[in-house]
């Protein structure tokens, strides 16, 4: 009895006032949690006039609810099938609700009945239609909701439930059509709304497949049989791996409250979602009523959310990621907070922007960009090369090779004036592409250790990389062609377990 009252509680943290606390003072025994649930839920007919919902694109959210009595809501969503970078240099056809990935965010109130127009762009190719979880009823939507192109389609619901819930295309074959970006989430404010905060931001997680490696460039097709295998090409927030990186990065200010509404779209994974640096104070895990304190990474279902909140107590960039880690360095997993304000010292007092952490990241990407879009037009200069070496060399080799290329002890031999690097260049791709070990002579002195190989870059970003070194730190040299790289990286063999 005392334990059912303590988890109705605990339950209850999700909104502390108004009518469901007035529900749960008079609970008695556990049959009136059922109760509850009722009085929680439909909550009477609808008041006043119809509302149009504000919908929001990523990573906004839409403005706090602010109604004590239910509404009909108007949503208009519409399917547009669209090409966008889904990494440097890399398109993707994407199918998205409201024209991003994730679809528009959508807010309503517990008790709210819904009016839902899904409309299928004229131009685009395939059927759609919409499964909200947070509706009750079933498919969720997804049987009164298909639509082939240039159609639209209605059906109402009433929010019985408040959390914060994911919607996604349902229509066949439904993996392929959530692994090109078809989810969003819909947030179901509890009748007293939400506590406020300084910031609302909205991400959501999902897995790309493609039939290019990693960053390969060009349009790149979905590839089903590795979306069946669960192969991912990418682990991605927002869609892209841009979308939150760089000037894309979300903003606060030191000292602020935190919320961010945490998606999975999937299709296939399960997020392990960290932000480096902070404990999340509070986390709605699965989107639901019970809140987790001082959390440090929380697991995020396929077709499943969080609502995760913090406060940031010192300036400087965090980092997002999907802890399962090598989706966050080597599948793009990354995203980023950037605080700004006064330095914490007492809190923390290290350096502010950790390459670590940050990769290839941390550098901007636009001289990266400049590249990409040269070489697809035919001009890419050494110049430019230089540029977007640069940046990928501090996120690669400067951990080890240190930024000013001058090495580290006996351990790291340095690239500036290296006779070693400049001897011979077919060479110097080999070492990137395949490693390094055993004794050799870097400008007369021996070193006898051991680089992992690198061939986890592609093509262009080797070339970048050698163009720079060889054109910086006191060396003085040609600049190396992705078609080098490319013949190197089939004429020579990777070392057992490396990439590609
Ligand atoms: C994890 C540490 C590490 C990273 C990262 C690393 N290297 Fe190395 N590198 C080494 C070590 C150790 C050696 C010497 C290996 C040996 O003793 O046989 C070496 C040797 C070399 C050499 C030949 C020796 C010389 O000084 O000219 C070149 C060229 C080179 N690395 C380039 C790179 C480039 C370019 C990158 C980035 C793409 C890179 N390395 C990333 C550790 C690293
Ligand atoms: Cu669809």
């Amino acid at each position: 009895m005392r334990n059912i009252i303590g988890l109705l509680t605990l339950s209850l943290h999700f909104g502390c006032q108004g009518t469901v606390r007035a529900a749960h003072d008079e609970a008695e025994t556990p049959t009136s949690y059922t109760a509850l649930e009722v009085a929680g839920g439909a909550m009477g007919d609808p008041v006043g006039s119809p509302i149009h919902a504000v919908l929001t694109s990523p990573p906004e959210v839409p403005p706090a609810v602010d109604r004590t009595t239910p509404a009909k809501v108007v949503v208009e969503l519409e399917v547009v099938e669209k090409v966008m970078p889904i990494s440097e240099g890399v398109d993707y056809t994407f199918w998205t609700f409201g024209g991003t990935v994730p679809g528009s965010f959508i807010r309503i109130r517990q008790g709210d009945t819904v009016e839902f127009h899904l409309q299928n762009h004229p131009d685009n190719k395939m059927p759609h239609n919409i499964d909200l979880h947070a509706v009750t009823g079933p498919g969720g939507g997804a049987a009164s909701s298909f639509t082939a192109p240039g159609n639209q389609s209605q059906f109402s619901f009433q929010a019985l439930n408040p959390g914060l819930f994911v919607y996604h295309c349902a229509t066949a074959p439904v993996g392929m059509h959530i692994a090109n970006g078809m989810y969003g989430l819909i947030l179901v404010e509890p009748p007293e709304g939400l506590a406020p905060v300084d910031r609302e931001y909205y991400v959501m997680q999902g897995d790309w497949y493609t039939v290019g490696k990693y960053r390969e460039k060009g349009l790149q097709p979905f590839d089903m049989q590795k979306g069946i295998e669960e192969n991912a090409t990418y682990v991605l927030f927002n869609g892209s791996e841009g979308a939150l990186v760089g000037d894309n990065a979300l903003q606060a200010k030191v000292g602020e409250h935190i919320r961010l509404f945490v998606g999975n779209g999937g299709p296939n994974l399960v997020s392990s979602f960290h932000l480096i640096g902070e404990i999340f104070d509070k986390v709605h895990f699965e989107g639901g009523s019970l809140v987790q304190e001082q959390v440090q990474t929380t697991l995020i279902p396929a077709g499943g959310a969080a609502i995760v909140e913090f406060t940031v107590e010192a300036p400087g960039t965090y980092v997002l990621v999907d802890h399962s880690i090598f989706r966050a360095f080597n599948k793009g997993a990354v995203g980023m907070l950037k605080v700004e304000g006064p330095d914490a010292k007492g809190v923390y007092s290290g350096k502010e922007v950790d390459a670590v952490y940050l990769a290839d990241k941390a550098a901007p990407a636009a001289p990266i960009a400049e590249a990409s879009q040269a070489t697809a037009a035919g001009t890419l200069s050494l110049a430019q090369q230089v540029d977007a070496g640069k940046a990928l060399f501090q996120g690669t080799c400067s951990t080890c090779h240190q930024p000013d290329g001058k090495g580290l002890g006996d351990v790291f031999p340095p690239l500036a004036e290296s006779d070693f690097l400049m001897a011979d260049v077919e060479r110097s791709i080999g070492v990137v592409l395949n490693g390094l070990s055993g004794p050799i002579e870097v400008n007369g002195r021996r070193f006898d250790s051991v680089m992992p190989p690198m061939s986890q870059l592609n093509d262009d970003e080797v070339a970048h990389i050698l163009t720079y070194v060889r054109n910086s730190f006191g060396n003085k040299g040609d600049a190396v062609s992705p078609e080098q790289v490319a013949r190197v990286r089939a004429t020579t063999e990777r070392p057992q377990g490396a990439a590609h």
